[in-house]
């Protein structure tokens, strides 16, 4: 049986379950490093027993993976890591375990660079892009626009409950991009005043439909409706390989509290409250999905993910 992972991988489940560490693309890279960091602790404890090594680090998948469900850029962090983890000693696999973390880390970094350079190509001087809640990929993608030397200006949804655009709107602002902070119902009247809507990707679907922030099915359908073009932003890190085969995406249900504090709850009294986290965007309602390999419409990205997710979705941290 295995033991309890240490440390530094029960803090980084403990901080992506409560959202202190937050997004797809740095829940993975934060999933990765705490594998490493388990290696570096299991090769301590297993001395020279391989076996006890590989049932530790299985065990500290488990605990990443069991934090929360929809980010597929989290079990596909630990599948490149465990996939990886090769050796007949202790210290060979410790060594394969921090080489394919690091290597991961790296991939990550330099694939969200490329995805911005794609995804500012479709961006022209003087555009004003419309934002839902705080995605590193999309923000990459306005960052290297600007850095292009094209002037863009954006309005920024607050995104209830957990209003991640405030982040969007501070790094946006850092940016040196003025930005509009709207709430999230006033998204239509400005529709009118944007050029793009650009969204980034918890995980996408083999028939292209993009899992996202909670509203941002209904932003896609009415961009569609005033005619504004809407682009997701994702790394192929958050293409979902179990989608190929018929599998859906689980939708993470998160805590009342976020929606309604004890004092309003008291009030109200005895009512059902409902929090889901995310929704899927139907890929009739995309114009295109950004990714470091260059842009799809969503109707093919199934070829690219039978291309690097073909041989399906091994769990190499199962018992
Ligand atoms: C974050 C969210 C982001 C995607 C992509 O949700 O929906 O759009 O994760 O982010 P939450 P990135 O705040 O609930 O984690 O591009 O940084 O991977």
């Amino acid at each position: 049986t295995d033991t309890e992972p240490a440390a530094p991988v029960r803090e980084t489940a403990e901080s992506i379950a409560t959202m202190e560490i937050r997004g797809a693309a740095t829940i993975a890279s934060a999933a990765a490093e705490a594998l490493a960091e388990q290696a570096e602790a299991a090769a301590e404890e297993a001395e020279s027993d391989p076996a006890a090594f590989r049932a530790s680090m299985r065990g500290a998948g488990r605990t990443l993976r069991e934090t929360r469900p929809t980010a597929v850029s989290l079990p596909n962090a630990l599948r490149y890591v465990l996939q990886r983890m090769e050796g007949d000693t202790v210290d060979e696999l410790r060594r394969s375990v921090v080489g394919a973390a690091d290597a991961f880390v790296r991939q990550l970094d330099r694939a969200q660079d490329d995805l911005g350079q794609v995804g500012a190509n479709r961006l022209a001087d003087g555009d004003t892009v419309m934002t839902h809640c705080h995605s590193t990929d999309a923000l990459a993608c306005i960052e290297a626009a600007v850095d292009q030397g094209k002037s863009i200006s954006a309005v920024v949804k607050e995104t209830r409950p957990r209003q991640q655009g405030h982040i969007t709107a501070e790094q946006l602002r850092d940016a040196g991009v003025p930005v509009t902070l709207i709430v999230d119902s006033a998204a239509r009247r400005y529709l009118d005043e944007v050029d793009h809507v650009l969204v980034g990707a918890d995980s996408i679907a083999a028939d292209g439909g993009v899992i996202n922030k909670i509203g941002t099915s209904g932003l896609a359908v009415n961009a569609r409706e005033r005619g504004v073009p809407i682009m997701t932003a994702a790394q192929t890190i958050k293409l979902h390989p179990e989608t190929l085969t018929g599998h859906t995406v689980e939708i993470e249900m998160r805590d009342e509290e976020e929606v309604i504090g004890s004092e309003a709850r008291e009030e109200i009294g005895e009512i059902e409250v409902e929090n889901p986290a995310f929704d899927v965007t139907p890929p009739r309602y995309m114009d295109a999905i950004v990714t470091e390999q260059g842009q799809f419409p969503p109707e093919s990205i199934v070829t690219l993910m039978r291309e690097l997710f073909g041989e399906g979705a091994a769990e190499p941290w199962a018992e």
